[in-house]
């Protein structure tokens, strides 16, 4: 781009700078400057938004929605999908002259989609506000999405977890063919009352074994949770068999916790919880065992404890529904 020539009148000159500057300071992540074909052109769709899955999407069946188009430039652009049932939803961005590369297996940024649900698709392009282009797909199945990490339960499987009651608790159960489930057909409720901190807990039997994946620096424990209990939190504790005797004692072994509150609006919500947010739980004749460090090869067992923020008289609890652990990022 020349911007002097032999006799510059200043007025231009300073004129056209003005618009240089301002499309350099439109043009985000591109350090070369702005794709000026693609800012002055007008956007054409060559064929138009579709997707390959007309009569619904099995991801049962390991299918995946295929979207596709063509357009006359490179764009810009963003395809949101929402559930029209379960409110999930999922966005896609990327930059190109078609839709080769976008598909969907079933991924949702917060809660699942649904079974039986129609998603809407909204594909928006950015420096284009006046084409964005809509289309929906079927879901028959929810997606298995275990793939991603250690399942510890979505209580779909009585014997993948055991729930224990204490004095305080009011109810603890599952809730079975819950058309509400978050996932499947099956989630846990639990909830008490009174002056406590501990109304009862889901406890699931760790298999050090299953966590050669997982690293307590960049792994998460994700799980999902309804409350409608103001006040109300969950205390993870993690146990080890700290001194390897293939039992957990209190007092001879290490335990770790947190605790964290609960949004009482009484909708699903994913928690997405860092394992390095544990922290050595020396409270009672709780010890530090070797170095007061997690050990994920001597897990051998995770409480999900109903509680409360503070030490309030009321009722406090929750629904959960499909826990599990990641690797290097959330689920
Ligand atoms: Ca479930
Ligand atoms: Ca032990
Ligand atoms: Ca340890």
């Amino acid at each position: 781009m020349t911007l002097l020539n032999p006799s510059p009148n200043p007025w231009i000159l300073s004129r056209s700078l003005v618009i240089i500057l301002a499309f350099v300071g439109c043009a985000k992540e591109e350090p070369l400057g702005p794709d000026l074909s693609g800012l002055y052109g007008e956007l054409e769709l060559l064929t138009a938004f579709s997707n390959n899955s007309p009569n619904g999407v099995h991801f049962e069946a390991n299918e995946k929605v295929e979207f596709s188009a063509d357009f006359n430039l490179e764009v810009d652009y963003t395809l949101s999908l929402t559930g029209q049932s379960s409110g999930a939803k999922y966005s896609i961005s990327g930059k190109g002259a078609n839709l080769s590369d976008v598909s969907w297996g079933g991924d949702c940024d917060d809660v699942f989609f649904g079974p039986m649900e129609w998603v809407h698709c909204v594909l928006e392009f950015d420096d284009h506000p006046q084409s964005t282009q809509l289309d929906s797909v079927f879901v028959w199945e929810q997606p298995d999405l275990s793939f991603k990490g250690v399942l510890l339960t979505s209580f779909e499987d009585p014997s993948a977890f055991s729930l224990t009651s204490g004095d305080f608790t009011e109810y603890l159960e599952t809730v079975n063919n819950a058309p509400d489930a978050v996932e499947g057909s099956t989630y846990m409720t639990g909830f008490g009352s009174g002056p406590a901190t501990w109304f009862g807990a889901l406890r699931i039997t760790m298999d050090p074994a299953t966590l050669s994946n997982i690293t307590v620096a960049d792994s998460f424990l994700n799980l999902h949770l309804r409350s409608e209990f103001e006040g109300s939190a969950t205390v993870i504790k993690v146990f080890e068999d700290s001194n390897d005797d293939g039992i957990i004692n209190s007092g001879d072994d290490e335990v770790f916790t947190t605790k964290v509150p609960i949004a009482a609006d009484g909708q699903w919500q994913r928690m997405n919880l860092p394992l390095s947010d544990l922290s050595l739980d020396l409270s009672g004749n709780n010890v530090a065992v070797n170095g007061g460090l997690l050990d994920l090869d001597n897990i051998l067992r995770l409480d999900i404890t109903i509680s409360q923020v503070g030490t309030a008289d009321g009722t406090f609890g929750f629904d959960a529904d499909y826990i599990i652990l990641t690797p290097d990022e959330p689920f």
